[in-house]
């Protein structure tokens, strides 16, 4: 396969610095070296082009933190993902969780102006469903979904256009922290999500299995993994850590299950913090989520 490799090295949607050194932080965790080993072909696009949030006024629009230059980075990163050629895997470097408003958007509208049915499966301790006026933090890394469902921000919201993510056609897994607004729209949106407690009780192999089911009458499967998913003694760098997160062997199975399905067209490693990692750590266990969802097998 034809792999494409693109960082969005932003942390203005987040209330920590630190994930904008997680697109350089995957690079020498080598993985593109991974991936090629794997048999795919890699090219690295390099970053796109994000404002530094020291030469920002904090309040730039509408009382949301650095709300324009996310949206400009959102807009430059779907532009580039939209704009590969068909047969191509994107692999999206965040950045904090906010830059999957781009990313998504643009591998829905790839080869497709009006937009593709895709399906997102969005790994992740929370739900990241507020928004503008249900979040307790303000912080847009909290509220990528609600945007790409077309809630909140018109400016964020308006990113693909008049396409919009169906909330059916979104599962998510790992879920361990939602804020109480924040809950009420999840329920009033119909949103699937897997609770730790659903792992515990399903079980990885069963969670895959409905997830397939559910998304089958989408055109693409778009997996979108925040590294906090994973539980913080195996994923330390982040800035939302919160404990009873997923094993290492149960983000592998995921991956190598969507992997032998053969659906997924597209994947975001997000919220990577290698300020606040164990060594590189976290980056290195997130190339080995990527390498299993591309096909590395332990035999
Ligand atoms: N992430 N629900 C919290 C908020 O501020 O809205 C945490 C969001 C975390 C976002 O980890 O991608
Ligand atoms: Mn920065
Ligand atoms: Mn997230
Ligand atoms: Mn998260």
């Amino acid at each position: 396969m034809q792999i494409s490799v693109l960082g969005i090295p932003m942390d203005l949607g987040a209330g920590r610095r630190g994930v904008d050194m997680g697109p350089s932080a995957l690079r020498n965790a080598h993985l593109a070296a991974r991936l090629r080993e794997l048999g795919h072909t890699v090219s690295d696009l390099g970053d796109v082009d994000v404002a530094i949030p020291e030469t920002l006024d904090k309040l730039e629009t509408g009382g949301l933190v650095f709300l324009d230059s996310i949206q400009h980075a959102c807009r430059s990163a779907a532009e580039s993902v939209a704009a590969l050629p068909e047969g191509v895997f994107p692999l999206t470097l965040g950045g904090d969780h906010s830059v999957s408003m781009g990313t998504v958007t643009g591998n829905a509208l790839r080869g497709k102006p009006g937009g593709a049915r895709i399906g997102l499966i969005w790994v992740d301790a929370h739900t990241d469903y507020n928004t503008p006026q249900s979040s307790p933090s303000g912080n847009i890394h909290g509220m990528p979904v609600a945007h790409l469902t077309g809630l909140g921000d018109p400016q964020l919201a308006g990113l693909g256009g008049g396409w919009h993510m169906r909330p059916e056609d979104i599962v998510m897994i790992g879920i361990r922290s939602v804020d109480g607004r924040e809950r009420d729209l999840m329920r009033e949106a119909g949103i699937k999500a897997y609770t730790m407690k659903d792992v515990d009780q399903l079980g990885m192999t069963r969670i895959y299995e409905e997830t397939l089911e559910r998304l089958s009458g989408t055109e693409r499967l778009h997996v979108s993994f925040d590294a906090d998913a994973l539980d913080p003694t195996v994923c330390p760098g982040v800035g939302t850590p919160v404990p009873g997160g997923l094993t290492y062997r149960e983000g592998h199975l995921l991956m190598e299950l969507l992997c032998e399905s053969g659906r997924v067209t597209s994947m975001d490693i997000v919220e990577v913090n290698p300020i606040l990692d164990t060594l590189n750590q976290t980056a290195e266990v997130m190339v080995g989520m990527a390498a299993s969802l591309l096909g590395q097998r332990i035999m």
